[in-house]
């Protein structure tokens, strides 16, 4: 399998063909925001500065394995975490709505999606967390579709619990309290950040 995932202008500008399927990953100890970091939290009496987070999104056929792992968190506590479209900025609301694989057609930027049959965990990605008496913990799941040319850029692990399921609730968690940032495995984190 793949898993390179050149840069959009240099495929283009060389001619490669499209790759079909990437792993994405990123890790880091959380850290207040800053303009290059990459594993931050918003809210360190939940997420605590130093609290190492490390995911991987791993291409399968056609599926994806998404895998979060967390240590130093808050213990024997539960963290809703989602697939994000956008990088990890300097606030929680930087990282942008749920990556969806089917894009629910009613969701704008100021009213993401909350009809349960976009906002679920076969068409977005999300990692129910349960940390042990140490504050460590896994979460994993296995989504029905891979990422290419379009793929989510950060894991968001929020304040609530458990992701809603019902209609007008469906996929939020509460408020956002940490976020890694993801890259294509085997490169660099050369994101662009829009803020
Ligand atoms: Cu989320």
């Amino acid at each position: 399998m793949a898993v390179v995932w050149p840069t959009a202008c240099a495929y283009k500008g060389l001619g490669m063909s499209p790759i079909d399927a990437v792993t994405l990953h990123g890790q880091g100890a959380l850290a207040a925001p800053t303009l290059s970091s990459t594993a931050e939290t918003y809210n360190p009496a939940l997420a605590p500065v130093g609290a190492r987070v490390s995911a991987t999104l791993t291409p399968s056929a056609n599926s994806s394995t998404a895998e979060l792992t967390v240590s130093g968190m808050l213990p024997n506590r539960s963290y809703a975490a989602h697939a994000h479209t956008n990088v990890c900025g300097q606030t929680g609301a930087a990282a942008g709505p749920h990556y969806q694989n089917r894009i629910d057609p009613a969701a704008t930027p100021q009213k993401p999606s909350t009809d349960p049959q976009y906002a679920n965990p076969r068409n977005e990605v999300w990692l129910e967390l349960r940390t042990d008496a140490a504050g460590s913990g896994t979460a994993r799941t296995t989504v029905p579709f891979v990422f290419g040319d379009r793929g989510p850029g950060s894991i968001v692990v929020h304040e609530g619990m458990e992701t809603e399921t019902t209609p007008g609730k469906a996929g939020q968690a509460g408020a956002r309290i940490a976020c890694v940032t993801l890259a294509p495995q085997g490169q660099g984190t050369d994101v662009h950040r829009s803020s």
